[in-house]
């Protein structure tokens, strides 16, 4: 059988960074997360007789090696175990939007193929499931599988079952929050956030007042998202962010994963909050800035971003549903 799915990419206001089991993608904390609008991944999958191996292209290009097709293959296998299936497949997946930059598409791009893939193999999971599926695909990857504002619960179990992904709040309940994602650079990072991370924890002296500090954060998030309380989002999300940079930029081999026009936006933030005009930003394992403001705000502050030289595009985003079948298959 043939699925088609779209599952949109979600950026961390509370950070994942760190494992507790590498082999289930177990986090070392729980992290909060809005699901963006306009930035998704579309993925077809058919499980069939026919396909001697699997088979797998993204953005219109095969992989048939290399460490993106080991771990869509991995991923197989585990929906195979988990289904009962014996059956290669072949994939086609695109996203809308730079591939590996900082933009979470591994977050779509797992949620994407575990909605498909699930239901290529007959099966209708609800929204815990999948993103118990997804995460061991991409640990992000879970808090794709709901819509709006969603916490990935860290879990205490060896076995991960109660590691998942949980709503705190529709799309709906906050119309006129944003978050316009800026592109200063489309190339792949150097550094895996997979690698990166397990690095951290391994050796960052910082990594301690990371993990003793963010439940506080959660707490907070969790709160100023139910009270649409845009200050303390952006302060808790802002100084999250920031945490985990040090964390990044302490760890050995050090990840400065900064470039000057990243460096140049936060300025510029602390500059519009200075004029009134309040805007917060949070960046992950990139050089994108993501920048958090209200509706009133949105065209004013994406406007002084394309001001900034680097700046090559932004996407002002609303916060977005949760991963959907579609009838129009890609293949
Ligand atoms: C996050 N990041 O919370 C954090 C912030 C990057 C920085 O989740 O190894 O691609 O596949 O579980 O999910 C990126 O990590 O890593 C990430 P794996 P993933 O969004």
């Amino acid at each position: 059988m043939k699925a088609t799915a779209i599952a949109n990419s979600n950026i961390a206001l509370t950070k994942y960074w760190g494992k507790r089991d590498s082999r289930l993608f177990l986090p070392m904390n729980s992290s909060i997360s809005m699901t963006l609008d306009k930035l998704f991944t579309k993925t077809t999958v058919e499980f069939s007789e026919k396909y001697s191996i699997d088979e797998f292209w993204l953005d219109g290009k095969r992989f048939d090696s290399g460490e993106e097709f080991i771990e869509v293959k991995r991923f197989l296998d585990l929906l195979r175990k988990k289904f009962d299936s014996k059956l290669n497949a072949r994939i086609f997946s695109k996203n809308n939007f730079p591939t590996a930059a900082g933009l979470a598409s591994s977050a779509s791009g797992f949620a994407a193929l575990a909605l498909a893939g699930a239901t290529a193999l007959g099966k209708n999971l609800s929204a815990k499931e999948l993103s118990i599926i997804a995460r061991q695909g991409s640990g992000s990857a879970c808090r794709s599988c709901d819509g709006g504002f969603v916490e990935w619960l860290k879990g205490k179990k060896a076995d991960g079952s109660d590691s998942y992904a949980k709503q705190i709040a529709l799309p709906e309940h906050w119309k006129d929050f944003r978050m316009i994602a800026t592109i200063v650079s489309t190339a792949a990072k150097k550094i895996k956030s997979r690698t990166g991370m397990a690095q951290t924890v391994s050796n960052c002296p910082l990594y301690n007042g990371w993990i003793e500090s963010i439940e506080l954060d959660n707490i907070g998030m969790r709160k100023g998202i139910l009270e649409k309380n845009f200050s303390t989002v952006g302060k808790i999300a802002e100084h999250n962010c920031l945490k985990m940079h040090a964390t990044m930029i302490s760890t050995k081999p050090p990840m400065v994963y900064w470039q000057p026009a990243t460096i140049s936006i936060i300025h510029e933030i602390f500059s519009m909050r200075k004029e009134g005009i309040e805007a917060y930003f949070t960046i992950d394992a990139g050089p994108q800035v993501k920048v958090l403001c209200l509706e009133k705000n949105c065209k004013k502050i994406e406007k002084r971003l394309n001001e900034i030289g680097g700046v090559k595009e932004t996407h002002a985003c609303k916060a977005g549903g949760k991963p959907k079948l579609e009838t129009k298959h890609l293949f």
